[in-house]
């Protein structure tokens, strides 16, 4: 069984869970002391010597990244490739944004860190540079429905999480109106979860 070294209040670890929920994947959750640093002991620098979690286990094969996981989760659960479809144009598209999500987008889950863990960072230069970051998405978002087709893809969820809890990073989503609403567009998919700091709507509330 698929095995995710996993920590609840990372929106990393909450990608994978997500879309793990969606394809009804079954997994074995591992709890991850990431706030005294398990994730930095030599047992787990062994599975990611980048020393960040996630990590995914399965079958023998070891992932460390969240993009790489979406990819291989979609590609080898999503029978109906509507997650991530196999055609030239869709895969590029998707993967632009999933770069996006795990760089651009990683100023707010910084922002975050140092708000509710005192991570010694420049706040003022993260949040500047997830706010630039939400105005092209705001602008993007004003005229389609989600970030690379016209329907939710691992693109998708690579960009949710640290943007729907920008606030904990203490950035104001109120001005970017459209990525507000893709955010509640994308609590709208069929088998959606939430984590603390994103609250799931009440139909979907396990
Ligand atoms: N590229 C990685 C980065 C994930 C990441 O930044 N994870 C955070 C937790 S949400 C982490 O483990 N950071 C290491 C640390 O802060 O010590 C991915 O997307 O999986």
């Amino acid at each position: 069984m698929i095995a995710l070294y996993d920590f609840e209040l990372s929106g990393s670890c909450y990608k994978i869970r997500l879309l793990m929920r969606i394809l009804d994947v079954p997994y074995k959750a591992v709890n991850v002391d990431f706030v005294n640093k398990e994730h930095k002991t030599e047992k787990y620098l062994k599975l990611n010597p980048f020393g960040s979690i996630p990590i995914l286990e399965d079958d023998g094969l070891l992932l460390r990244d969240s993009a790489g996981m979406l990819v291989y989760l979609a590609r080898k659960f999503d029978k109906t490739n509507y997650w991530y479809p196999d055609d030239a144009k869709s895969m590029g598209l998707i993967q632009q944004w999933m770069a996006t999500g795990g760089n651009e987008i990683m100023n707010s889950a910084a922002a975050r860190l140092v708000k509710i863990l005192n991570y010694p960072l420049d706040l003022d230069k993260l949040q500047t540079n997830a706010k630039a970051t939400f105005k092209i998405m705001d602008a993007h978002l004003a005229n389609r429905p989600f970030l690379a087709l016209d329907h939710p893809t691992i693109a998708d969820i690579a960009c949710f999480p640290y943007t729907a809890m920008a606030g904990e990073g203490g950035i104001d989503l109120a001005a970017y109106p459209n990525v507000v609403k893709w955010v509640e567009r994308m609590k709208g998919i069929p088998r959606f979860i939430g984590m603390p700091g994103i609250p799931a709507p009440m139909a979907h509330a396990a």
